[in-house]
């Protein structure tokens, strides 16, 4: 199986750290949806990052499903095994890809679009959307040593510690973390474990 796509984004990052506590090989190529975009459209017409191209040729996007996918090979879910858990997680994961889904959305609004036509109030929306999301995550994570939804880490756990940093690398100012100690804490342990070390953000 290969991955496609740079680790500074969170969807492809939550992809491979899932692979590698799932225990699932794969080869990483780093290839940009902007400046290889022609590159990119060979192997993938959608353009979209994650991309996963299985050993049989076949090819997935979405990371969400990517994850399904991985899991389906593994036999393992990095889920909780009571339906309680399973829904907390589901809850804390969808906060979670919210608050990514808006900072990307506010990289092409701030990056891709030229200034002049840049939409203030389609910006405040986004900045207003992502502190909630945010906000959400700071409750959603308990002090102490306990994992998000369980004493095992599961998918919760990794898809908030993922956005955490993605908002921390792109827009710092706008969410500072000395808003957010239980979060920065919580970051901090899951990004000591070598299942994240091994896929560094950059
Ligand atoms: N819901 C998707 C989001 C993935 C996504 O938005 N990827 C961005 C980069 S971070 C992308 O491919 N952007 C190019 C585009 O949408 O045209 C997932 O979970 O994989």
């Amino acid at each position: 199986m290969q991955l496609i796509g740079f680790m500074d984004s969170p969807f492809v990052r939550r992809v491979a750290v899932s692979a590698r506590f799932l225990g699932i090989e794969y080869t990483h190529k780093e290839l940009s949806i902007f400046s290889q975009y022609d590159e990119f459209r060979q192997i993938n017409p959608l353009v979209k990052i994650p991309t996963v191209i299985c050993s049989d040729g076949r090819v997935l996007v979405e990371s969400t499903l990517i994850i399904e996918y991985l899991e389906l090979l593994s036999g393992r879910r990095l889920a909780p095994d009571h339906a309680d858990g399973r829904i907390a997680s589901l809850q804390i994961t969808g906060t979670a890809l919210v608050a990514m889904e808006k900072v990307a959305q506010l990289i092409y609004e701030t990056k891709q679009r030229p200034v002049g036509v840049q939409h203030r109030p389609w910006i405040d929306r986004l900045v207003q959307q992502l502190r909630a999301a945010v906000d959400l995550m700071e409750t959603y994570t308990a002090e102490g040593d306990r994992w998000l939804v369980d004493s095992a880490i599961c998918q919760a756990d990794i898809t908030t510690a993922i956005a955490w940093r993605f908002v921390q690398n792109v827009t710092p100012e706008k969410i500072p973390a000395t808003n957010y100690p239980k979060l920065s804490k919580f970051s901090d342990r899951a990004e000591r474990l070598p299942e994240f070390i091994a896929c560094p953000i950059m």
